[in-house]
């Protein structure tokens, strides 16, 4: 893999180090949590009543809000009292789960919802540290407890944590979490998408205890240099972190050593580790790996694998892999909801391994944990990805400063799992120079975080100057990524199927390359002839069409159509066909297989392989 470096290197990790305080702990999921899913208070506040005053004045910034600042959480103390909210009568919702699928009245409600809860101090031991752990709210949380403002959170898809070991009571506490997902303008992602905008605390809360000093992140991995060895840091936190013994075992292994930490708490180790078996999808081992110090043991369940490129072809385990892939919403399209449990995410992959997937991309944002998780053990690669979607306020730097946020979250998070092999920067960006800084700031930036996985971008394909019927990729971005992706939807916003046969390809760029979307829409059960737009025929044959097409392409590495499944779109309101449904999914809302879910199971189960 090259390595870019950027005049900005000094100015991204001077960013990267005003978010480092939020950046979640590694592997939350196996740690000592207490839940805080459930049934949750809470009111729709459309003109921000709870947050500002009638001057228009906020309320946390004042020295000391008003009992009328929801975040107040407070009772009325005497009848003769005016107290407009009361959460415990107000009515109560789901965590996690979004708003719109939940109560009928929010379906389309894009604006600010207040959530409260009570609860205990659940701590076994009363010296140990607390942090608030949100695996994703959408869009932006403003988190309070017992009326102290934690921080704010912007970006629908990522985990964040505030610590809350010096303002826990032992009974009541009052957590309240304004949660707002207006679509903003230099958000990430921006004003314009094809998703719906589910709004709410969308995946898990949980509070984690820590030993005072703790292991707070730790990347294991086989060394991408160096395939004999794991590599990899620990980085402690507390007032105890430095020179520590720290143990990294890997059960069934040879592997058990005990290394010290330096003055920051931080250890970059490298460790012998001849004749592991390696992670792969046909066969997803998983190590159990423990991290201890004297205080803590942390267990971990991780792949050994290593991905790289040579030249046109990605290379797992030192192999060249084709990736037989599928694109994915996170979304249960049979319940129309965000999807965000485990049963959710078996649900979904195992319909992608039913189709003869051994690769995902997971689209257009960063997905629960879960499946992620679960892609680790039934052994499917995996795409990752951040909103940087369509436009963005390229020139804006707190655009940057939240992608770049995000991306950090994602990696965090997930840089120990074998499945996830590429972090995708962007999907179908406009490009021009403003962009290209953006985006290539973000590589750099992925590139510091983890060089050991493969950096993409869904890019935009173009006619050759002069030849309509050629087709190239020009995008100056081509020169940062590992994998050169694109989509193309010939045959649907660009022709009819027929073009697909006249269609033909000079990609020069000596990578491997992956078709991350094409597809059409196919409203289940409508037959016709193959030219009849929204007929499950139509689509049938436009897969056809484009898997010969693209066959012609040396540089071919894998595909992930567009897309599993039906998906709520509200750019989609075509009557008695979408209703709401963007309908490129192989399968329906309801999960009934369409034709051309057939046509790509058979390209995977039987077709050709490079
Ligand atoms: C695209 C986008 C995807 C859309 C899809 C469509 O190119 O990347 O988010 O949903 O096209 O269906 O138009």
């Amino acid at each position: 893999m090259v390595k870019y470096v950027f005049p900005f290197l000094l100015l991204i990790l001077l960013i990267t180090d005003s978010f480092a305080q939020d950046l979640p702990v590694t592997n939350v999921y196996n740690r000592l949590t207490h839940s805080l899913n459930g049934y949750w208070h809470y009111i729709v506040d459309p003109y921000e009543n709870g947050y500002y005053n009638y001057r228009y004045e906020a309320f946390d910034q004042m020295d000391s809000p008003p009992k009328s600042a929801f975040f107040m959480d407070a009772r009325q103390s005497s009848p003769a009292e005016l107290l407009e909210y009361d959460f415990a009568k107000s009515d109560s919702i789901r965590v996690p789960g979004d708003w719109n699928s939940q109560k009928e009245k929010l379906f389309y409600y894009e604006g600010t919802v207040w959530y409260q809860k009570r609860f205990n101090d659940p701590r076994s031991y009363r010296g140990n540290r607390l942090f608030l752990y949100f695996d994703a709210v959408n869009y932006k949380a403003e988190v309070y407890l017992n009326g102290t403002k934690l921080g704010i959170h912007e970006g629908g898809f990522s985990p964040f944590q505030f610590e809350v070991t010096d303002l826990i009571k032992n009974k009541q506490n009052s957590l309240v979490v304004k949660v707002d997902n207006k679509r903003v303008k230099d958000g990430v992602p921006t004003l314009n998408t094809d998703w719906w905008n589910y709004g709410g605390i969308t995946r898990d809360v949980k509070l984690l205890e820590t030993p005072e000093t703790y292991i707070r992140n730790y990347k294991i991995q086989l060394d991408p240099d160096n395939t004999g060895h794991l590599s990899g840091y620990i980085q402690l936190e507390g007032s105890d972190h430095a020179y520590k013994e720290v143990r990294i075992q890997v059960l069934n292994s040879q592997i058990d050593s005990t290394i010290i930490t330096g003055s920051t708490g931080r250890i970059d180790f490298m460790l012998p580790a001849a004749g592991l078996r390696l992670w792969s999808p046909s066969d997803p081992h998983l190590y159990e790996v423990q991290i201890s110090t004297m205080n803590e043991l942390i267990q971990d369940n991780i792949g050994f694998r290593s991905i790289e490129t040579d030249g046109s072809d990605i290379l797992l385990n030192g192999e060249p892999v084709f990736l037989k892939g599928i694109s994915i919403h996170e979304e249960n399209p049979l319940e129309g909801r965000r999807a965000w449990s485990k049963n959710d995410a078996y649900m979904l992959l195992s319909w992608a391994k039913e189709l003869g997937c051994n690769y995902v991309r997971l689209a257009h944002y960063p997905h629960n944990e879960h499946i992620v998780r679960l892609a680790d053990q039934m052994g499917i690669m995996v795409w990752e990805e951040i909103p940087v979607y369509w436009t963005i306020s390229w020139d804006n730097q707190q655009t940057y400063i939240n992608a770049e946020n995000q991306l950090s979250e994602l990696i965090f998070r997930d840089m120990n799992r074998a499945s996830v092999i590429i972090w995708s920067m962007a999907n179908e960006t406009p490009e021009k120079p403003e962009r290209n800084s953006f985006l290539g700031r973000l590589a750099e930036h992925a590139r510091t975080l983890d060089p050991s996985r493969l950096i993409s971008a869904a890019l935009e394909q173009e006619n050759l100057p002069g030849s309509p019927d050629t087709r190239t990729i020009e995008d100056a971005f081509s020169e940062y990524v590992d994998v050169l992706s694109f989509n193309q939807y010939i045959g649907w916003y660009d022709g009819t199927p027929e073009k697909l046969r006249r269609v033909n390809w000079e990609i020069k760029q000596n990578k491997p390359v992956i078709i991350s979307e094409f597809g059409a829409g196919a409203k289940f059960g409508l037959r016709g002839d193959p030219a009849s737009r929204w007929t499950e025929d139509y689509q049938a044959y436009l897969y056809e069409l484009t898997l010969q097409m693209l066959s012609e392409i040396p540089q071919l590495s894998g595909i992930s159509p567009w897309i599993l499944a039906d998906f709520r779109s509200p750019r989609r309101p075509l009557p008695g066909i979408q209703d709401g449904w963007n309908r490129k999914g192989l399968l329906s809302d309801k999960g009934e297989k369409k034709r051309a879910y057939y046509v790509l199971q058979d390209y995977y189960l039987n077709g050709y392989e490079r």
